[in-house]
């Protein structure tokens, strides 16, 4: 057998074996990531699934497609929003751009560290972003763990907020991230994950910024050493479903959904605290230089300009206020 003779059985084998694992489901149900097999939110959907599963004595079923099987963040949104795809773990970030709401939780510095942003987004605050994404063809499930998110760059070391002054940075697609990039004085540059690498292989970017996980899984670390931890952003991640999948479950099954998504969260959190050290030791392992000494009031004082303009509601800037005063 010839390489690709050998690869086409290797395919055939596993299509056939996730028809069997899925074909006594009487319905199965998509489920797409951009993160790989074994990352914490890959994990905590087919956790999701399994519960699904066996409260629905076998009858609904959950296949996970990670490692953007099914596409980009963005594109994934979209196939979502029109039932392609029923359900989606994002960051808020992409999301931003479609649902004001979630824009509050993706501003800088919103979120004093992770205990306070869980006691938010576990509240009535989480509560109130998870049913606006309903009118816009979503429904809000549950938020998982995404750490926080800090500068990495293949230059050199970013000790203050003059050295990011003329970098060209990754962001993720939403305006909010732009602005908060050129607040810094740094060339924000919006692309999908999936081009992140190559993008800085070969200098069309000189850096991004995301959580320790991702960093490490993405690869990232090879090709830009510096990073430095000056944790700007804790943007929570979300499961959704699409509205449309949704309005196809009898009124049981959606309960059934909502609550294994709901119990699907601790796994999350345990399964993301523990990886958040692996990768960091991993990633320090490869020879990363890590800054950790920064003052982080300048970044803060820049973001001004930014809550200005994205909290710019009194609903939105009522969101802010009720964040900033949750002990
Ligand atoms: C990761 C997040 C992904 C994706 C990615 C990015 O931390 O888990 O959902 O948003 O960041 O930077 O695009």
């Amino acid at each position: 057998m010839n390489k690709y003779k050998t690869l086409a059985a290797a395919l055939l084998a596993t299509t056939a074996f996730a028809g069997a694992a899925f074909a006594e489901c009487e319905v199965t149900l998509k489920s797409s990531d951009t993160h790989p097999d074994g990352y914490p939110t890959v994990e905590a959907v087919k956790h999701m699934g399994d519960l699904l599963k066996e409260r629905s004595n076998g009858r609904i079923c959950v296949e996970v497609f990670h490692s953007a099987q099914l596409g980009e963040e963005k594109d994934t949104i979209e196939q979502t929003k029109f039932g392609v795809i029923d359900f989606n773990r994002v960051s808020m970030g992409p999301f931003n751009n479609i649902i004001e709401e979630t824009k509050v939780v993706s501003l800088p510095f919103i979120f004093r560290g992770t205990d306070h942003m869980h006691r938010v987004m576990d509240g009535p605050v989480g509560d109130e972003i998870l049913a606006a994404f309903e009118p816009h063809g979503f429904v809000g499930l549950a938020y998982f763990d995404g750490g926080s998110r800090s500068f990495y760059n293949k230059e050199k070391p970013i000790t203050s907020i003059d050295d990011l002054k003329g970098m060209k940075m990754r962001v993720m697609q939403s305006d909010v991230f732009v602005d908060m990039m050129t607040a810094l004085g740094a060339n924000a540059t919006p692309m999908p994950y999936g081009e992140v690498y190559s993008a800085i292989q070969t200098g069309v970017i000189d850096g991004a910024e995301n959580n320790w996980p991702s960093y490490e899984s993405s690869g990232h670390f090879e090709v830009a050493g510096y990073y430095t931890l000056n944790q700007h952003l804790i943007v929570p991640e979300v499961l959704v479903m699409s509205k449309a999948s949704y309005d196809k479950l009898s009124a049981e099954d959606q309960a059934l959904v909502r609550q294994a998504a709901k119990d699907s969260i601790p796994v999350n959190r345990e399964l993301w605290a523990a990886r958040e050290k692996v990768s960091e030791e991993k990633v320090r392992a490869a020879g990363v230089q890590v800054i950790s000494e920064i003052d982080k009031t300048p970044f803060i004082e820049a973001m001004v300009p930014v809550y200005e303009k994205h909290a710019n509601t009194p609903k939105l800037q009522d969101l802010v206020q009720r964040i900033q005063a949750t002990e």
